[in-house]
Protein backbone atom coordinates (compact mmCIF):
# COMPACT_ATOMS: atom_id res chain seq x y z
CA UNK A 1 0.00 0.00 0.00
CA UNK A 2 1.42 3.76 -0.65
CA UNK A 3 0.52 5.84 2.52
CA UNK A 4 1.14 9.08 3.08
CA UNK A 5 1.19 10.63 6.45
CA UNK A 6 0.82 13.54 7.10
CA UNK A 7 2.26 15.43 10.39
CA UNK A 8 5.75 13.87 11.92
CA UNK A 9 4.96 14.34 15.76
CA UNK A 10 4.56 12.34 18.79
CA UNK A 11 1.89 10.37 16.73
CA UNK A 12 2.49 10.49 12.97
CA UNK A 13 6.46 9.44 13.15
CA UNK A 14 5.84 6.66 14.97
CA UNK A 15 2.42 5.72 12.94
CA UNK A 16 4.89 6.20 9.76
CA UNK A 17 8.14 4.44 10.47
CA UNK A 18 5.57 1.10 11.39
CA UNK A 19 3.77 1.07 8.49
CA UNK A 20 7.07 1.19 6.23
CA UNK A 21 8.90 -1.44 8.52
CA UNK A 22 5.72 -3.36 7.74
CA UNK A 23 6.21 -3.12 4.14
CA UNK A 24 4.02 -0.15 2.72
CA UNK A 25 5.62 3.06 1.06
CA UNK A 26 5.04 6.10 3.15
CA UNK A 27 5.57 9.57 2.58
CA UNK A 28 5.95 11.33 6.05
CA UNK A 29 4.73 15.00 5.47
CA UNK A 30 5.65 18.08 7.79
CA UNK A 31 6.13 21.45 7.36
CA UNK A 32 9.77 21.63 8.45
CA UNK A 33 12.79 20.63 5.98
CA UNK A 34 14.72 20.87 8.91
CA UNK A 35 12.92 18.17 10.30
CA UNK A 36 12.35 16.32 7.19
CA UNK A 37 16.21 16.54 6.41
CA UNK A 38 17.01 14.64 9.59
CA UNK A 39 14.67 12.49 9.23
CA UNK A 40 15.81 11.04 5.68
CA UNK A 41 19.66 11.26 7.51
CA UNK A 42 18.12 8.85 10.14
CA UNK A 43 17.77 11.25 13.35
CA UNK A 44 14.48 11.51 15.15
CA UNK A 45 13.78 15.14 17.20
CA UNK A 46 11.68 13.14 19.39
CA UNK A 47 12.74 11.20 22.87
CA UNK A 48 10.60 7.81 22.45
CA UNK A 49 12.15 4.06 22.23
CA UNK A 50 12.79 1.92 19.54
CA UNK A 51 11.80 4.90 17.42
CA UNK A 52 15.49 5.99 16.05
CA UNK A 53 16.30 2.59 15.45
CA UNK A 54 13.06 1.71 13.43
CA UNK A 55 13.49 4.83 11.47
CA UNK A 56 16.91 3.35 10.02
CA UNK A 57 15.50 -0.10 9.23
CA UNK A 58 12.69 1.74 7.27
CA UNK A 59 15.15 3.87 5.61
CA UNK A 60 17.80 1.37 4.87
CA UNK A 61 14.47 -0.85 3.26
CA UNK A 62 13.89 1.97 1.19
CA UNK A 63 10.35 2.56 2.87
CA UNK A 64 10.13 5.65 3.91
CA UNK A 65 10.87 9.23 3.06
CA UNK A 66 10.38 12.22 4.52
CA UNK A 67 9.17 15.38 2.45
CA UNK A 68 7.22 18.53 3.22
CA UNK A 69 4.73 17.94 0.71
CA UNK A 70 2.61 15.53 0.14
CA UNK A 71 2.49 12.43 -2.84
CA UNK A 72 0.01 10.51 -4.46
CA UNK A 73 -1.19 7.74 -2.21
CA UNK A 74 -3.99 5.25 -1.55
CA UNK A 75 -4.56 6.16 2.48
CA UNK A 76 -3.88 9.12 3.79
CA UNK A 77 -3.83 9.58 7.43
CA UNK A 78 -3.73 12.58 9.35
CA UNK A 79 -1.76 13.62 12.63
CA UNK A 80 -1.22 17.33 12.59
CA UNK A 81 -2.15 19.13 16.13
CA UNK A 82 -5.66 20.49 17.09
CA UNK A 83 -5.28 22.88 19.67
CA UNK A 84 -7.85 24.83 22.37
CA UNK A 85 -8.67 28.02 20.60
CA UNK A 86 -8.44 30.78 23.03
CA UNK A 87 -12.47 30.88 23.39
CA UNK A 88 -14.95 30.48 26.60
CA UNK A 89 -14.97 27.25 26.98
CA UNK A 90 -10.86 26.42 25.11
CA UNK A 91 -13.04 24.26 22.10
CA UNK A 92 -11.23 22.20 19.58
CA UNK A 93 -8.95 24.58 16.83
CA UNK A 94 -9.41 22.33 13.27
CA UNK A 95 -7.34 24.77 11.52
CA UNK A 96 -4.22 22.26 11.34
CA UNK A 97 -6.36 19.28 10.23
CA UNK A 98 -8.79 21.50 7.26
CA UNK A 99 -4.90 22.89 6.02
CA UNK A 100 -3.51 19.13 6.24
CA UNK A 101 -6.84 18.10 3.96
CA UNK A 102 -6.59 21.07 2.09
CA UNK A 103 -2.48 19.70 1.02
CA UNK A 104 -3.94 16.78 0.04
CA UNK A 105 -7.03 17.06 -1.97
CA UNK A 106 -5.50 17.89 -5.20
CA UNK A 107 -4.02 14.46 -5.08
CA UNK A 108 -6.74 12.61 -3.79
CA UNK A 109 -8.88 10.15 -6.49
CA UNK A 110 -11.64 7.54 -6.25
CA UNK A 111 -11.20 4.99 -4.03
CA UNK A 112 -8.91 6.81 -1.67
CA UNK A 113 -9.17 6.63 2.50
CA UNK A 114 -8.70 9.43 4.44
CA UNK A 115 -8.07 8.66 8.05
CA UNK A 116 -7.91 11.57 10.61
CA UNK A 117 -5.78 10.53 13.54
CA UNK A 118 -5.55 14.13 15.26
CA UNK A 119 -8.02 14.55 18.57
CA UNK A 120 -10.94 16.54 17.30
CA UNK A 121 -14.17 17.32 19.07
CA UNK A 122 -17.53 15.35 18.56
CA UNK A 123 -18.85 15.38 15.57
CA UNK A 124 -15.96 17.46 13.92
CA UNK A 125 -15.84 14.42 11.13
CA UNK A 126 -19.50 14.97 10.08
CA UNK A 127 -19.52 18.82 10.44
CA UNK A 128 -16.29 19.98 8.78
CA UNK A 129 -13.99 17.14 7.71
CA UNK A 130 -16.97 15.34 4.99
CA UNK A 131 -18.02 18.84 4.10
CA UNK A 132 -14.44 19.21 2.69
CA UNK A 133 -14.22 16.52 0.94
CA UNK A 134 -17.47 16.43 -0.58
CA UNK A 135 -16.58 20.21 -1.83
CA UNK A 136 -14.23 18.69 -4.34
CA UNK A 137 -16.82 16.65 -5.78
CA UNK A 138 -16.80 13.17 -4.45
CA UNK A 139 -19.68 11.06 -2.61
CA UNK A 140 -17.80 10.03 0.86
CA UNK A 141 -18.58 6.28 1.10
CA UNK A 142 -18.47 5.59 -2.72
CA UNK A 143 -15.74 7.76 -4.17
CA UNK A 144 -13.49 8.57 -1.09
CA UNK A 145 -13.47 6.64 2.80
CA UNK A 146 -13.35 8.54 5.29
CA UNK A 147 -12.78 7.87 9.23
CA UNK A 148 -11.44 8.77 12.72
CA UNK A 149 -8.82 6.32 13.72
CA UNK A 150 -8.02 8.07 17.58
CA UNK A 151 -4.93 6.88 18.77
CA UNK A 152 -4.76 5.87 22.11
CA UNK A 153 -0.57 5.19 23.10
CA UNK A 154 1.04 6.08 26.08
CA UNK A 155 4.42 8.04 25.44
CA UNK A 156 7.16 6.46 26.57
CA UNK A 157 5.74 2.63 24.98
CA UNK A 158 4.08 4.17 21.60
CA UNK A 159 6.03 1.32 19.51
CA UNK A 160 4.66 -1.53 21.29
CA UNK A 161 1.28 -0.09 22.02
CA UNK A 162 0.92 1.15 18.36
CA UNK A 163 0.89 -2.49 17.13
CA UNK A 164 -0.93 -4.26 20.57
CA UNK A 165 -3.34 -1.46 21.66
CA UNK A 166 -6.97 -2.63 20.95
CA UNK A 167 -7.51 0.30 17.70
CA UNK A 168 -11.35 2.37 17.43
CA UNK A 169 -11.93 2.62 13.49
CA UNK A 170 -14.85 5.02 13.16
CA UNK A 171 -16.18 5.26 9.72
CA UNK A 172 -19.12 7.79 8.29
CA UNK A 173 -20.10 5.01 6.79
CA UNK A 174 -19.73 1.19 7.23
CA UNK A 175 -17.22 1.05 3.52
CA UNK A 176 -15.46 3.88 5.38
CA UNK A 177 -15.00 2.03 8.94
CA UNK A 178 -14.12 -1.44 6.73
CA UNK A 179 -11.51 0.50 4.31
CA UNK A 180 -10.09 1.98 6.98
CA UNK A 181 -9.67 -1.08 8.98
CA UNK A 182 -7.67 -2.67 5.87
CA UNK A 183 -5.11 -0.06 6.57
CA UNK A 184 -4.37 -0.37 10.13
CA UNK A 185 -4.65 -4.35 9.47
CA UNK A 186 -1.16 -4.00 7.80
CA UNK A 187 0.53 -3.72 11.08
CA UNK A 188 -1.95 -3.51 14.40
CA UNK A 189 -2.49 -6.72 16.50
CA UNK A 190 -4.64 -5.51 19.02
CA UNK A 191 -8.62 -5.38 18.65
CA UNK A 192 -9.86 -4.04 16.03
CA UNK A 193 -13.06 -1.72 17.31
CA UNK A 194 -15.51 -1.01 14.10
CA UNK A 195 -18.02 2.18 14.97
CA UNK A 196 -19.13 4.86 13.91
CA UNK A 197 -17.09 8.13 13.28
CA UNK A 198 -18.90 10.36 16.23
CA UNK A 199 -18.90 7.54 18.83
CA UNK A 200 -14.87 6.92 17.77
CA UNK A 201 -14.43 10.78 18.31
CA UNK A 202 -16.16 10.84 21.91
CA UNK A 203 -14.62 7.73 23.14
CA UNK A 204 -11.15 8.98 22.71
CA UNK A 205 -12.06 11.91 24.72
CA UNK A 206 -14.12 10.06 27.40
CA UNK A 207 -10.60 7.81 27.84
CA UNK A 208 -8.47 11.30 28.59
CA UNK A 209 -11.47 12.36 30.53
CA UNK A 210 -11.73 9.51 32.55
CA UNK A 211 -8.07 9.90 33.47
CA UNK A 212 -8.25 13.64 34.03
CA UNK A 213 -11.21 13.33 36.35
CA UNK A 214 -9.46 10.36 38.67
CA UNK A 215 -6.43 12.24 38.65
CA UNK A 216 -8.28 15.48 39.71
CA UNK A 217 -9.91 13.15 42.63
CA UNK A 218 -6.10 12.26 43.65
CA UNK A 219 -5.24 15.71 43.85
CA UNK A 220 -8.08 17.08 45.79
CA UNK A 221 -7.71 14.20 48.48
CA UNK A 222 -4.16 15.19 48.68
CA UNK A 223 -4.83 18.10 49.58
CA UNK A 224 -7.64 17.24 51.99
CA UNK A 225 -5.14 14.98 53.66
CA UNK A 226 -2.62 17.66 54.24
CA UNK A 227 -5.16 19.73 55.59
CA UNK A 228 -6.54 16.87 57.88
CA UNK A 229 -3.34 15.80 58.69
CA UNK A 230 -3.89 12.40 57.25
CA UNK A 231 -1.13 10.23 55.15
CA UNK A 232 -2.95 10.78 51.45
CA UNK A 233 -0.67 8.55 50.01
CA UNK A 234 -1.16 6.00 52.48
CA UNK A 235 -5.26 6.31 52.46
CA UNK A 236 -4.93 5.58 48.29
CA UNK A 237 -2.66 2.58 49.02
CA UNK A 238 -5.44 1.35 51.78
CA UNK A 239 -8.33 2.17 49.56
CA UNK A 240 -7.38 0.20 46.16
CA UNK A 241 -7.26 -3.07 48.17
CA UNK A 242 -10.64 -2.87 47.86
CA UNK A 243 -11.44 -4.82 44.53
CA UNK A 244 -13.51 -1.81 42.80
CA UNK A 245 -11.70 0.86 43.57
CA UNK A 246 -8.72 2.78 41.85
CA UNK A 247 -7.70 5.92 43.27
CA UNK A 248 -5.14 7.39 40.78
CA UNK A 249 -1.83 9.37 42.34
CA UNK A 250 -1.68 13.13 43.45
CA UNK A 251 0.70 15.32 41.08
CA UNK A 252 1.98 18.30 40.33
CA UNK A 253 -0.90 19.01 38.27
CA UNK A 254 -1.81 17.08 34.77
CA UNK A 255 0.25 18.00 31.78
CA UNK A 256 0.96 16.75 28.19
CA UNK A 257 -1.00 17.30 25.03
CA UNK A 258 -3.87 15.25 25.75
CA UNK A 259 -5.33 15.06 29.39
CA UNK A 260 -4.72 19.14 29.98
CA UNK A 261 -6.30 19.52 26.72
CA UNK A 262 -8.62 16.62 25.23
CA UNK A 263 -11.50 17.50 28.14
CA UNK A 264 -12.34 20.60 26.99
CA UNK A 265 -13.45 19.83 23.55
CA UNK A 266 -16.41 17.92 25.25
CA UNK A 267 -16.85 20.80 27.52
CA UNK A 268 -17.14 23.32 24.65
CA UNK A 269 -19.41 21.00 22.67
CA UNK A 270 -21.68 20.43 25.59
CA UNK A 271 -20.63 23.21 28.51
CA UNK A 272 -23.88 22.82 30.77
CA UNK A 273 -23.90 18.73 30.94
CA UNK A 274 -20.01 18.57 31.47
CA UNK A 275 -19.98 20.68 35.42
CA UNK A 276 -18.20 17.78 36.44
CA UNK A 277 -15.57 17.56 33.83
CA UNK A 278 -14.94 21.64 34.40
CA UNK A 279 -14.52 20.93 37.81
CA UNK A 280 -12.04 18.33 37.59
CA UNK A 281 -10.03 20.96 34.78
CA UNK A 282 -9.97 23.60 37.86
CA UNK A 283 -8.96 20.97 40.17
CA UNK A 284 -5.65 20.14 38.06
CA UNK A 285 -5.15 23.47 36.94
CA UNK A 286 -4.92 24.58 40.84
CA UNK A 287 -2.19 21.84 41.66
CA UNK A 288 0.88 24.14 40.54
CA UNK A 289 -0.24 26.72 42.57
CA UNK A 290 -1.01 24.66 45.59
CA UNK A 291 2.93 23.09 44.97
CA UNK A 292 4.53 26.35 45.09
CA UNK A 293 2.32 27.55 47.90
CA UNK A 294 3.60 24.35 49.74
CA UNK A 295 7.28 24.68 48.87
CA UNK A 296 7.01 28.95 49.93
CA UNK A 297 5.95 27.46 53.57
CA UNK A 298 9.03 24.99 53.54
CA UNK A 299 11.17 27.57 52.45
CA UNK A 300 10.16 30.42 55.37
CA UNK A 301 11.73 27.11 57.34
CA UNK A 302 14.77 27.34 55.98
CA UNK A 303 18.26 28.89 55.26
CA UNK A 304 18.76 30.20 52.14
CA UNK A 305 16.84 31.03 48.89
CA UNK A 306 17.76 28.88 46.04
CA UNK A 307 15.13 26.06 45.36
CA UNK A 308 16.24 22.71 43.17
CA UNK A 309 13.52 21.33 40.50
CA UNK A 310 13.96 17.90 39.31
CA UNK A 311 12.45 17.29 36.07
CA UNK A 312 10.86 19.70 33.86
CA UNK A 313 8.67 17.48 31.65
CA UNK A 314 5.06 16.95 32.11
CA UNK A 315 5.59 12.82 32.99
CA UNK A 316 7.82 10.54 34.09
CA UNK A 317 10.89 9.34 31.03
CA UNK A 318 10.43 10.91 28.15
CA UNK A 319 11.83 14.57 26.77
CA UNK A 320 8.09 15.99 26.48
CA UNK A 321 7.62 19.66 27.95
CA UNK A 322 4.74 20.75 26.67
CA UNK A 323 1.80 22.04 29.07
CA UNK A 324 4.05 20.83 31.94
CA UNK A 325 3.25 21.79 35.39
CA UNK A 326 6.97 21.54 36.19
CA UNK A 327 7.54 24.87 33.86
CA UNK A 328 4.22 26.45 35.15
CA UNK A 329 5.84 25.93 38.93
CA UNK A 330 9.21 27.19 37.83
CA UNK A 331 7.82 30.38 36.42
CA UNK A 332 6.34 30.87 39.54
CA UNK A 333 9.11 30.27 41.53
CA UNK A 334 11.25 32.93 39.66
CA UNK A 335 8.01 35.20 40.29
CA UNK A 336 8.05 34.78 43.74
CA UNK A 337 11.81 35.75 44.08
CA UNK A 338 13.59 32.06 44.56
CA UNK A 339 16.68 31.64 43.04
CA UNK A 340 15.60 28.39 40.85
CA UNK A 341 17.91 25.65 39.22
CA UNK A 342 16.82 22.98 37.45
CA UNK A 343 18.27 19.87 36.51
CA UNK A 344 16.54 17.14 34.16
CA UNK A 345 18.80 14.67 32.24
CA UNK A 346 15.79 14.48 29.45
CA UNK A 347 15.37 17.81 27.76
CA UNK A 348 18.24 19.78 26.42
CA UNK A 349 17.41 23.14 27.55
CA UNK A 350 18.03 21.88 30.80
CA UNK A 351 22.03 21.78 30.93
CA UNK A 352 23.16 21.52 34.40
CA UNK A 353 24.17 18.69 36.08
CA UNK A 354 22.32 17.08 38.93
CA UNK A 355 25.70 18.32 41.56
CA UNK A 356 25.57 21.48 40.00
CA UNK A 357 21.83 21.94 40.00
CA UNK A 358 21.88 20.93 43.67
CA UNK A 359 24.69 23.59 44.71
CA UNK A 360 23.85 25.86 47.97
CA UNK A 361 20.06 24.76 47.31
CA UNK A 362 17.77 24.28 50.44
CA UNK A 363 14.90 22.42 48.38
CA UNK A 364 14.72 19.98 45.80
CA UNK A 365 10.98 19.34 44.60
CA UNK A 366 10.82 16.53 42.40
CA UNK A 367 7.93 17.51 39.90
CA UNK A 368 8.85 14.45 36.77
CA UNK A 369 9.13 10.73 38.04
CA UNK A 370 12.34 10.06 35.69
CA UNK A 371 13.57 6.70 36.36
CA UNK A 372 16.83 8.96 37.40
CA UNK A 373 15.47 9.97 40.22
CA UNK A 374 14.39 6.68 42.15
CA UNK A 375 17.85 7.28 44.15
CA UNK A 376 18.98 10.63 44.71
CA UNK A 377 22.70 10.42 45.15
CA UNK A 378 24.57 11.85 48.32
CA UNK A 379 26.99 13.29 45.78
CA UNK A 380 23.86 15.82 44.48
CA UNK A 381 22.48 16.30 48.35
CA UNK A 382 26.01 17.32 50.12
CA UNK A 383 25.89 19.63 47.53
CA UNK A 384 23.04 21.66 49.35
CA UNK A 385 22.66 24.18 52.21
CA UNK A 386 20.30 22.26 53.29
CA UNK A 387 19.28 18.97 52.28
CA UNK A 388 15.26 18.04 52.10
CA UNK A 389 13.39 16.76 49.22
CA UNK A 390 9.15 17.41 48.16
CA UNK A 391 8.38 15.26 46.27
CA UNK A 392 5.48 15.48 44.62
CA UNK A 393 5.35 12.35 42.27
CA UNK A 394 6.03 9.74 45.40
CA UNK A 395 8.95 8.52 43.33
CA UNK A 396 12.00 8.71 45.05
CA UNK A 397 13.33 5.82 46.90
CA UNK A 398 16.72 6.05 48.00
CA UNK A 399 18.31 9.53 49.93
CA UNK A 400 20.64 9.86 52.61
CA UNK A 401 19.99 9.63 55.99
CA UNK A 402 20.97 13.31 56.70
CA UNK A 403 18.09 14.29 53.93
CA UNK A 404 14.50 15.39 55.27
CA UNK A 405 12.28 13.61 52.89
CA UNK A 406 8.01 15.29 52.36
CA UNK A 407 5.59 13.87 49.78
CA UNK A 408 1.94 14.17 49.96
CA UNK A 409 1.96 11.82 52.47
CA UNK A 410 3.61 13.57 55.64
CA UNK A 411 3.95 17.44 54.20
CA UNK A 412 1.80 18.43 56.60
CA UNK A 413 4.46 17.39 58.82
CA UNK A 414 7.00 20.19 57.50
CA UNK A 415 4.72 22.95 56.81
CA UNK A 416 3.23 23.56 60.23
CA UNK A 417 6.04 24.61 61.62
CA UNK A 418 7.94 21.65 63.11
CA UNK A 419 10.84 22.51 65.15
CA UNK A 420 12.80 19.31 63.84
CA UNK A 421 12.34 19.92 60.22
CA UNK A 422 14.31 23.48 61.14
CA UNK A 423 18.08 23.50 60.11
CA UNK A 424 19.26 27.07 61.13
N1 LIG B 1 -0.75 11.86 36.15
C1 LIG B 1 -0.99 12.07 37.50
N2 LIG B 1 -1.44 11.03 38.26
C2 LIG B 1 -1.67 9.80 37.73
C3 LIG B 1 -1.42 9.58 36.36
C4 LIG B 1 -0.97 10.63 35.60
O1 LIG B 1 -0.81 13.19 38.03
O2 LIG B 1 -2.08 8.91 38.49
C5 LIG B 1 -0.31 12.99 35.31
C6 LIG B 1 1.03 12.78 34.61
O3 LIG B 1 2.09 13.12 35.44
C7 LIG B 1 0.90 13.73 33.45
C8 LIG B 1 -0.58 13.64 33.09
O4 LIG B 1 -1.22 13.11 34.23
O5 LIG B 1 1.20 15.07 33.79
C9 LIG B 1 -0.88 12.80 31.87
O6 LIG B 1 -0.10 11.62 31.86
P1 LIG B 1 -0.66 10.18 31.46
O7 LIG B 1 0.42 9.20 31.65
O8 LIG B 1 -1.94 9.94 32.17
O9 LIG B 1 -1.10 10.31 29.95
P2 LIG B 1 -0.50 10.95 28.60
O10 LIG B 1 -1.07 12.34 28.49
O11 LIG B 1 0.94 10.78 28.46
O12 LIG B 1 -1.24 10.00 27.54
C10 LIG B 1 -2.67 9.89 27.57
C11 LIG B 1 -3.05 8.40 27.61
N3 LIG B 1 -4.47 8.27 27.87
C12 LIG B 1 -4.93 7.44 28.82
O13 LIG B 1 -4.22 6.78 29.54
C13 LIG B 1 -6.43 7.36 28.95
C14 LIG B 1 -2.68 7.74 26.29
O14 LIG B 1 -3.15 6.42 26.25
C15 LIG B 1 -3.28 8.54 25.12
O15 LIG B 1 -2.91 7.97 23.88
C16 LIG B 1 -2.74 9.94 25.18
O16 LIG B 1 -3.17 10.53 26.41
C17 LIG B 1 -3.27 10.75 24.01
O17 LIG B 1 -2.52 10.93 23.04
O18 LIG B 1 -4.45 11.14 24.02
Amino acid sequence: MKITVVGLGYIGLPTAILFAKYGNTVTGVDLSPVMTDNLNAGRIHIEEPGLETDLQEALALNKFHASTTPVNADAYIIAVPTPNKNDEYKSCDTAYVESALASITPFLKKNDTIIVESTIAPRTMADVVQPLIEKQGFTVGQDIFLAHCPERVLPGNIMHELVHNPRIIGGITEQCTEKAAAVYGEFVEGEIIKAQAGEAELSKLMENTYRDVNIALANELAKISNYLEIDALRVIEMANKHPRVNLHQPGPGVGGHCLAVDPYFVIAAAPEQSPLMQTARQVNNSMPEYVVENVKEIMEQRDGNTVTLFGLTYKGNIDDIRESPAMEIKDMLVKEGFDVKSFDPHVISAPLTGEEACEDSSLIVVLSDHNEFRTIPTAYTDKMRTPMIFDTKNMVQNVGEQVVYANYGNLHEMTKDKAQYQFN
